[in-house]
């Protein structure tokens, strides 16, 4: 496990104590993972794309459909009320996950993509010409192409810190980048392409001692440990149902209440709006207020289903399990001549990202893929860190809660596989 863990000491219960899991129990509860794949046994290595759903998860959407479907909060009638209860019960249950100060503070959204553009978009209207956003050579494109949108309209400039050969992020010339024009800081908190878990804690502190707030890209570590926001004290945090056990088309926004009181709507319709006329419109209260049009209902009860699945496993145990399997693939995956991994860095969650000398990371995939084991290979939407090691792509294993070290040797087998038939 890794010391830049945010503590888990404030979220609320019930959260397990556990600190090892029982990987096969936790199997049994994922439908899927239950099937051959080209007449061998599935090995599904490409959580860090999307997780796979716990029966509990799929139940609760099915729940929701077959006894409760109503649209939240404009009904009077028994279902719409039980739908929003459930809605608003999923808001509290992200709350507590990531504790939260207050449950205004959870915006629901697709994703952490359109978490991300509804920043650039909002917060990124009141940027002037000139005015400066500090990202990293790390980024998801998600934490890229929204900026560039908005340098291309409103002319911001963007600065970006760079990594080392392990796939650090250099923290001095992090620190370097802040002059009086630096608005804003978006970071990952782990790397999709390398597993670098970042510094986010110092990262955050540097761009408050210059009066600049913070958003942090969670896609990656909320899945994989305790994240505690006030803890942290980022000012914004994004995260993404599909990635942490729940379901697609779902994700979350964070955002302290003084930056979303005071940021616009990012899209106009019903439910953001407390009294509408042609000459003007009075804004609903946060979150409501960046949530227009039917909100993603069914989404947000299977992310609560996904959230309690997780508390009574532990994040802990999770974050040492996959720290585990990590540790062992790489050692494994060291001993195979021709095979480099990508990403050294100290500080690392579930993510092994390699390359093989002479072949092409779709070729790893695609071989591995007939020995059952599902990796993904390109670039990761990660072109720019896949540029600072002068390769096109990486295949990459990332492991998940249900992923056991049988499965690490499966992938092993697998590589020597793409070998035998590559390098001959
Ligand atoms: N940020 C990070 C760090 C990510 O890993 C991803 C998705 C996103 C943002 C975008 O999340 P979305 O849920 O809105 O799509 N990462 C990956 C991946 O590594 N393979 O497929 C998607």
């Amino acid at each position: 496990m890794n010391a830049n863990m945010a503590s888990p000491k404030n979220i609320d219960k019930p959260v397990s104590t556990n600190t090892v899991i029982d990987v096969e129990r936790i199997r049994a509860d994922f439908p899927i993972l239950h099937q051959t794949v080209n007449n061998q046994p599935l090995v599904y290595l490409d959580n860090g794309a999307t997780s796979q759903k716990p029966r509990v998860v799929i139940d609760a959407i099915a729940r929701h459909y077959l006894h409760d479907n109503a649209n939240v909060h404009r009904g009077v009638h028994e279902l719409s009320m039980r739908s929003t209860q459930s809605y608003d019960a999923a808001r509290e249950k992200v709350r507590s996950f990531i504790n939260a100060a207050d449950v205004r503070e959870i915006v629901f959204t697709r994703g952490t993509t359109e978490s991300i553009n509804l920043v650039a978009a909002s917060f990124g209207r009141n940027l002037k010409p000139g005015d400066e956003i500090i990202l990293t050579q790390l980024e998801h494109h998600a934490n890229i192409v929204p900026w560039q949108l908005l340098r291309n309209h409103q002319g911001i400039v963007i600065r970006v810190a760079p990594i080392n050969d392990a796939g650090e992020l250099i923290l001095d010339d992090y620190i370097k980048l802040f002059n009086k024009r630096t608005r804003l800081v978006s970071v990952a908190h782990i790397s999709n392409a390398l597993g670098t878990v970042l510094p986010v804690k110092e990262i955050i502190d540097t761009a408050h001692q210059h009066s600049i707030p913070v958003m942090v890209d969670g896609a990656q570590a909320i899945p994989y440990m305790p994240v505690d926001v006030q803890d942290l004290d980022c000012d914004f945090y994004t995260l993404s149902g599909h990635k942490m056990y729940g379901p697609t088309g779902i994700g979350v926004l964070y955002g302290k209440s003084k930056y979303l009181e005071a940021m616009e709507p990012y899209q106009g319709g019903g439910d953001m709006i407390l009294r509408v006329s042609f000459e003007e419109t009075i804004y609903n209260k946060p979150p409501f207020k960046f949530e227009a049009g039917t909100p993603n209902i069914s989404g947000a009860i299977g992310l609560g289903a996904a959230i309690d699945y997780l508390n009574n496993i532990g994040m802990n145990a999770i974050a040492a399990h996959e720290h585990s399997l990590l540790t062992y693939a790489e050692a494994r995956i060291g001993e195979i001549p021709d095979v480099r991994i990508i990403g050294t860095a100290e500080m690392k969650s579930g993510i092994l990202s390699f390359i093989m000398k002479g072949v092409h990371a779709h070729d790893i995939g695609t071989i591995m893929d007939k020995q059952g084991v599902a990796i993904r290979a390109g670039h990761h939407c990660a072109m720019p860190a896949m540029e600072h090691f002068g390769i096109a792509a990486t295949a990459r294993a990332s492991f998940g809660l249900y992923n056991t070290h049988e499965e690490i040797n499966a992938l092993i087998n697998a590589i020597h596989k793409v070998k035998q038939v590559l390098q001959r």
